[in-house]
């Protein structure tokens, strides 16, 4: 610990830690933009400048990289320091778009607040001004270089965090941008659609390709038969957008806003998510009997699918051929539903809210048709959901609790807790257990060794005469690590991979809290509060195991067959090549 002076109060504080960190956690906010604490802490873009008087010297520093040392004197609101941080935003502005009105991040975006909260009411400095084309040939995310303000979060997230690596500078000073190398496209590099850099991106440079108005004509038309899912996710995340506070549940009112838009049907991917556990646990007892690669390796997120593709080829039959949840649940809509309901599968139109930026990308896979029709025909963020209950004037804080639509609106706990890191797995060894140990049998339910936040989790599990080794990686860089690890001789039987921090609650369609102030919006600590949600809604289930889906019963009994049946493998199974 080291004696410093803050504002003229003394404080101890740990030697070498940033200043930025050291005023925040006593309360004091300094404003920043380039800084994320444990993966950007790079001083580049000087908006969180303070006094720091050290040596008898006064001087203006950067103090998110300003380590602490004995005897220090800082002024986080010195005039001379609230002058400085004001006149660095007027320059961000003086070469920003200035199309805040049109902006997706309108009233949502960390500059905009900046620009408020210092007072800004005219920018004083003027001069040339580049104009970019705006990069869409990715058709999931946007870039719109006339936007960036070179924070360079997106690259550091993009390296530090998932591993991937396709954004960096291009160019310098006044020419400097942020993106693929040599001027290319993010479709036309190794980008795995994840939206991690959306989510970090202040300001509206990295957007997701809006499908709202597709999704508003197809409600409008009455030819078509529109069929809404949401993930599991969004029933912990979509209160955020409407200002409650994170992890609150707002499954009822979520059914109520998607009946009031004019879905015809509103279900959940969770019975597909119990669906894909039942189909999964199957295939894993099948690869245990040598049929098949092993280790088996979840592929129910994209993101991770498009990283093991590029980066990981010699694993890509070790993926489950299980479709994800949102396009099994796609493929069973305009199959055994329509046949059910009398429908035109042609006339129907599904729609998957999910809290994922790749889900658009899933859904436009060639593997994912069935019988000649697209699966999934529009991908819907969290963000964009709540963008489309604002336009329909839906007060949603106030709407009532309803309930999904059934037979495809039941699900179990089981179906809930896929969306956070682990619980894939979790679900996976509830039914797995009860296969192998007899489906009656009062099996374990929890499996508190893959909860939680730490990057590769790992456990061995007895399964009636086998020890199966097992683990749980979040984030792309925690799966390159897992991979390697196993390029180099190491033996699992059975992995979960989600691309996203935290897993689907850590998604890059989640709501960005732009107008939160970075502590407020600490990333860690909601993702914990949003799985910790799950668990609660696990936790009440009548059914927690997958297989115990009423559901998922009636539609092996009507309709499958039996799982991994022939039709189950025409409908809900499908094979990546490398
Ligand atoms: Fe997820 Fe899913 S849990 S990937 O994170 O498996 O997006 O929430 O919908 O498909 O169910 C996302 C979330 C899903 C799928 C499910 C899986």
């Amino acid at each position: 610990k080291v004696k410093i002076w803050i504002n003229d109060q003394p404080a101890e504080v740990p030697e070498g830690m940033n200043l930025l960190e050291i005023c925040r956690s006593r309360g004091i906010e300094i404003p920043s933009l380039c800084y994320l604490p444990g993966i950007h802490e790079a001083g580049i873009c000087r908006v969180c400048l303070v006094e720091v008087e050290a040596n008898g010297r006064r001087s203006l520093q950067a103090s998110c990289v300003y380590p602490a040392s004995e005897g220090i004197k800082v002024y986080t609101h010195s005039p001379r320091a609230r002058r400085a941080r004001k006149r660095v935003v007027e320059l961000l502005l003086s070469e920003h778009g200035g199309e805040c009105p049109t902006c997706v991040r309108n009233l949502n975006c960390e500059l905009q607040r900046l620009a408020d909260e210092m007072g800004i009411r005219r920018v004083r400095v003027t001069g040339e001004r580049r104009r970019y084309p705006v990069a869409n040939k990715n058709p999931f995310i946007i870039r719109d270089y006339n936007k960036c303000v070179r924070c360079r979060r997106c690259e550091a997230v993009c390296r530090e965090v998932q591993g991937v690596g396709v954004l960096g500078p291009r160019n310098r000073g006044f020419d400097l941008v942020i993106g693929p190398p040599f001027g290319k496209d993010l479709g036309e590099v190794d980008c795995i659609s994840c939206g991690q850099c959306v989510m970090v991106c202040p300001t509206g440079a990295l957007t997701e390709r809006e499908y709202i108005d597709e999704v508003w004509r197809a409600i409008e038309d009455p030819d078509k038969f529109v069929v809404v899912q949401v993930a599991p996710a969004i029933q912990v995340t979509l209160g955020e957008a409407f200002g409650l506070g994170t992890g609150t549940i707002v499954r009822g009112k979520l059914a109520a806003a998607l009946r009031r838009l004019g879905f015809d049907r509103v279900f959940t991917t969770e019975l597909a998510a119990d669906l894909t556990i039942v189909e999964e646990a199957h295939e894993l007892l099948e690869r245990l009997k040598g049929h098949g690669k092993l280790p088996l390796i979840s592929s129910c997120s994209p993101g991770w699918v498009k990283f093991c593709e590029h980066f990981y080829p010699e694993f890509v039959d070790n993926l489950s051929t299980c479709k994800s949840p949102m396009e099994m649940f796609g493929a069973l809509a305009k199959t055994y539903y329509a046949e059910k309901e009398g429908l035109d599968p042609q006339k129907m139109v599904v729609v998957g809210v999910m809290p994922c930026t790749a889900k658009k990308f899933e859904a436009a896979r060639p593997e994912l048709v069935t019988r000649g029709l697209r699966d999934v025909d529009y991908v819907l963020t969290t963000r964009e959901l709540a963008r489309m209950i604002r336009q329909a004037g839906i007060r949603f804080d106030e709407l009532p609790d309803e309930e999904f639509d059934q037979p495809l609106g039941l699900s179990t706990g089981a179906g809930a807790i896929f969306a956070a890191t682990g619980g894939v797995m979790e679900a996976a060894i509830r039914t797995a257990y009860a296969l192998v140990e007899g489906r009656d049998l009062p099996t374990r339910l929890e499996f508190k060794e893959f909860r939680g936040l730490r990057g590769i989790k790992e456990a061995r599990l007895k399964l009636k005469n086998q020890t199966l080794r097992l683990a749980v990686a979040h984030g792309t860089r925690n799966a390159r690590r897992l991979l390697e690890r196993l390029k180099r001789g190491e033996k699992f039987h059975f992995i979960e991979i989600m691309a996203c921090p935290g897993g689907c609650v850590g998604g890059g369609g989640q709501p960005i809290l732009g107008r939160l102030n970075r502590r407020e919006a600490d990333m860690v600590e909601r993702r914990m509060q949003r799985a910790q949600a799950l668990y609660k809604i696990d936790i009440n289930k009548k059914f927690r195991r997958a297989h115990e889906n009423p559901a998922v019963q009636q539609i092996y009994r009507e309709f499958l067959g039996h799982p991994l049946s022939e039709k189950a493998r025409e409908i809900l199974h499908t094979h990546y090549t490398p």
